[in-house]
């Protein structure tokens, strides 16, 4: 595949982040069909599909009882950490694991995981992104895949934020970093 190659994103769409979880995000449901529809876009076409997962041990410094700002969530193994299976991810897609160590809390899919050699190795340039939440994980990994060299998608659709203006600041912020806005449903035109 040529070295400027497009994929696709999913960013912690697990079962503690979608209504009725333990950090629901609001609406965070909607986005699921959304990214079903795209990712069978991605994968049919032979383009890689990556998902990232919030995957916190029991003790993890980000949940209340440690000091940090979080009820439990994402446990590692827990039923609350399992992506949506409405997502209904094709064979192949690689699963991205973060924040995994007590100490530490990240919020990019790149920040101590092996995600960008992954893409480098696949020769994927350009990252089509959603997920959750708008605010957290996407503004940092949007943005930490900006500052790795690719270009960024935003899937305006496939996005929900925890807070509404909080997740419009997060938007602006990334365009100002010059990723792209757009709505899912112009995807196909726009692969490469
Ligand atoms: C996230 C809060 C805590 C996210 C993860 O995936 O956006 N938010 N941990
Ligand atoms: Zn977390």
């Amino acid at each position: 595949m040529q070295a400027d190659s497009d994929a696709l994103l999913i960013v912690d769409v697990q079962r503690d982040f979608l209504p009725g979880g333990a950090l629901a995000v609001p609406n965070g449901d909607q986005v699921v069909p959304v990214l079903a529809e795209a990712s069978k876009v991605f994968a049919t076409s032979g383009r890689p599909v990556i998902a990232s997962r919030d995957w916190h041990p029991t003790d993890h410094c980000s949940f209340e009882a440690n000091g940090g700002p979080w009820p439990p969530h994402c446990i590692a193994g827990t039923s609350g950490a399992e992506l949506d299976p409405e997502l209904q991810l094709p064979p192949g897609t690689k699963i991205v694991d973060k924040a995994t160590t007590a100490g530490k809390d990240a919020y990019s899919a790149f920040e101590g995981t092996d995600l960008d050699s992954w893409l480098k190795r696949q020769g994927v340039g350009r990252l089509f992104i959603g997920g959750l939440a708008t605010e957290y994980c996407v503004l940092n990994t949007a943005a930490d895949a900006i500052k790795y060299g690719y270009d960024v998608v935003l899937l305006e659709d496939a996005i929900r934020p925890i807070d509404p203006v909080a997740g419009e600041r997060a938007v602006e912020s990334l365009q100002q970093m010059h990723v792209l806005v757009t709505k899912s449903g112009d995807v196909s035109d726009a692969l490469r």
